[in-house]
């Protein structure tokens, strides 16, 4: 959706409109494109990766602040750790950020965090907004949708013991209800999910140049903020449709007042019986339930107008599905009830209420089976999930959304996904995998995922494909996964159907990937291919892709020790990729199986090329994990080049800890080798 002119005065935001807001005429605005990144770093260095979005992003350490820079650091349950490049600024009751609008913009989003309650359950505090040294407005952030703790499903509570004190954890090693003395838990134990994001129109255009000073004030509540980046953006005027079926005329509320449920299905009722499009004008719609959609087109007035709000319902009896809870969501009719075809959603905001993870509760912003449909120019906050699609289906195309803030995973093709693309998309701060394919009971199939940008997911993935069958995975930008995952990851696992036929990962760009595994006690790789549940044999090519700044290691293939000789990983082939900047390794394999490598050009590698245990049999026949040299295989670091001869085929080279020395940040790649 591309919108046209600028926001006209009657924002739902009440400001101060005065003669003040007229520029000064004497001073010419600066502009200042230097401090503009995507995924904290130079856009030059991602061209034609990621999503083309519509607003431009800087990062807050790039700010001037008198606030304090923290990190960058990237352990997990860190602060820093989960801000986009690792580094935010803490800012202290009367200081400030302020950003130098490289563009000009009427709508801003501000990615924060403050404290939680002592108890739980969050608080809110103020953020005042100024442009060139005028007040504008006092932002109201809030910390009910962030701060998760403790083990898996994770907790509100900050003071929990141990959820599961029957599993092991890797911070004593142990079991820590089989031990004896019990080990001490440092509560809260495992904080996470810290940030928020929260979008603002302004009154009016600024330019180039104009001054975006956001200050904790001195009398704030909270005792710190930390702002990670803003982003800024010119909003184009609502779109309008009279021709289609208002809303407003069966009876929904624009000013979120009433329970807008009924009315959208009679709207929508009345649209199919018409053969007419649906249309949400400008305003907030509360709606606290699912809604129906099948052989119906809904369009909204734009994702920054048109804002359909609900709050979390606990059910008094569960539903058929499972769930104990419902909320706003837009679904298809499951595929026991026939499935939906023919949906067509565009052009506004689901926002959601959720703040805990129930992993049987539907309350995701898309839903259910949507088959030949098109979802376009959501966005889509505070939802568990964003799209969570139960196959079979087909033909689904999900294009220019922006999914943030989630508690599970931003877009999942569950169950027997076809011929689908998800394209162009914008996902950040997702509690699991940001984009996922699980070819559960049945495979997804001929999908693709293509030109997406992914940050900061706090667990799992940024993509994460669980079996499958010709499957794209395609230009993305994938920066700063956090923990238990890492940027791309292809696994036999979670019950998946085995891969089969092809899967092509081509042109993908990753920042910042490769994390600790706290689990394993040993660093990912920023493309991990895991062999759980089966041996992975598909043919996976692996191509054009750029690996930069990783923590640890560029590329993984990896099994479970005590399955380490069941499964084998096999087929898989990298050609043409780029690796700038290993803490550890390029390769580390940890599986039985075999790799070919053609063109693959490393440089900044902080350890051995290859860290090569294949199986862990150490045998005299070498490792069983082989790497088939199909040459041009250039540059290393400073232990020589990281596809040496003496590593061919399969030296064993395997060090579960090799020191991390980190990279210097990503460069240009001036002379290809
Ligand atoms: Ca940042």
């Amino acid at each position: 959706m591309k919108f046209q002119g600028f926001l006209s005065r009657t924002s739902r935001f009440v400001l101060c409109l005065t003669a003040s807001y007229a520029l000064p005429l004497y001073a010419a605005p600066q502009t200042d494109t230097a401090s503009v990144t995507r995924a904290a770093l130079d856009p030059s260095l991602v061209d034609d990766r990621g999503a083309n979005a519509h607003f431009v992003e800087q990062e807050a350490e790039n700010a001037v602040t008198d606030g304090t820079i923290i990190g960058p650091a990237r352990t997990a349950y860190t602060l820093p750790a989960e801000a986009s490049g690792r580094a935010a600024v803490k800012l202290l009751p009367g200081q400030y950020v302020e950003f130098t609008l490289p563009e000009a913009a009427n709508a801003i989003t501000v990615r924060y965090s403050i404290p939680d309650s002592p108890t739980g359950g969050g608080i809110t505090a103020p953020l005042d907004v100024s442009v060139n040294g005028r007040s504008l407005v006092t932002m109201t952030l809030t910390s009910q949708y962030s701060w998760l703790y403790n083990q898996y499903p994770f907790s509100n509570d900050p003071n929990a013991g141990l959820l599961f004190p029957d599993q092991y954890i890797t911070e004593c090693a142990c079991v820590p209800s089989a031990t004896t003395p019990p080990p001490i838990i440092t509560k809260p134990f495992r904080p996470n999910h810290f940030y928020d994001e929260q979008r603002l129109l302004l009154d009016h255009r600024y330019r180039p140049g104009d001054k975006i000073r956001l200050t904790a004030p001195a009398s704030s509540n909270a005792a710190w903020t930390v702002i990670d980046l803003l982003d800024s953006e010119l909003v184009g005027s609502p779109h309008l449709d009279r021709s289609a079926v208002n809303v407003q005329l069966f009876g929904a509320d624009p000013t979120g007042q009433r329970d807008s449920a009924d009315a959208f299905d009679t709207a929508i009722a009345f649209a199919k019986l018409s053969h007419r499009k649906v249309y949400l004008p400008p305003g907030t719609y509360q709606v606290n339930r699912h809604i129906l959609v099948d052989n119906v087109t809904i369009e909204g007035a734009g994702n920054w107008y048109t804002i359909v709000k609900g709050h979390q319902v606990t059910l008094s009896t569960p539903l058929p599905d499972g769930s104990v809870h419902t909320g706003v969501g837009f679904y298809g009719k499951y595929v026991a009830d026939g499935g939906s075809s023919n949906v067509h959603l565009s052009g506004f905001a689901i926002e959601g209420d959720v703040r805990e993870r129930i992993d049987s509760d539907q309350v995701n912003g898309i839903g259910g089976s949507l088959s030949n449909s098109t979802i376009e120019g959501l966005y889509i906050h505070h939802t568990k999930v964003g799209m969570w699609l139960d196959g079979p289906m087909s033909n689904l195309r999900i294009r220019d959304n922006i999914i943030v803030d989630q508690i599970a995973d931003g877009i999942n093709f569950h169950t027997g996904v076809t011929d689908s693309v998800v394209a162009n998309n914008f996902v950040r701060n997702t509690g699991d995998d940001a984009l996922a394919m699980w070819s559960d009971k049945i495979e997804d199939a001929n999908n693709t995922f293509d030109h997406n940008t992914v940050q900061t997911p706090v667990l799992a993935n940024g993509i994460a494909l669980y079996g499958g069958t010709d499957n794209t995975i395609s230009n993305n930008l994938v920066a700063d996964p956090i923990r238990e995952g890492s940027g791309l990851q292809v696994g036999s696992r979670f019950g998946a159907q085995p891969f089969t036929g092809s899967l092509w990962i081509t042109n993908n760009t990753t920042v910042r990937s490769g994390p600790f595994e706290l689990n394993w006690n040993i660093g990912l790789g920023a493309i991990w291919i895991y062999a759980l549940e089966g041996s992975i044999n598909a043919d996976i090519e692996v191509v054009g892709n750029s690996f930069l700044d990783n923590t640890y290691n560029a590329i993984m293939l990896v099994s479970d020790f005590p399955v380490k000789d069941l499964y084998t990983i096999t087929n898989v082939h990298f050609k043409d990729d780029r690796v700038d900047g290993t803490g550890t390794s390029v390769v580390s394999a940890r599986v039985a199986g075999s790799a070919s490598f053609e063109n693959v050009d490393a440089r900044n590698v902080g350890a051995v090329g290859v860290n090569n245990c294949g199986s862990f049999h150490f045998t005299s026949a070498g490792s069983e994990f082989t790497l088939i040299d199909l040459g041009s295989n250039d540059g290393g670091g400073t232990t020589g080049p990281w596809l040496a001869p003496w590593e061919l085929p399969n030296t064993i080279t395997c060090d579960d800890r090799p020191p991390v020395v980190p990279p210097p940040p990503p460069s240009p790649w001036v002379t290809p080798e």
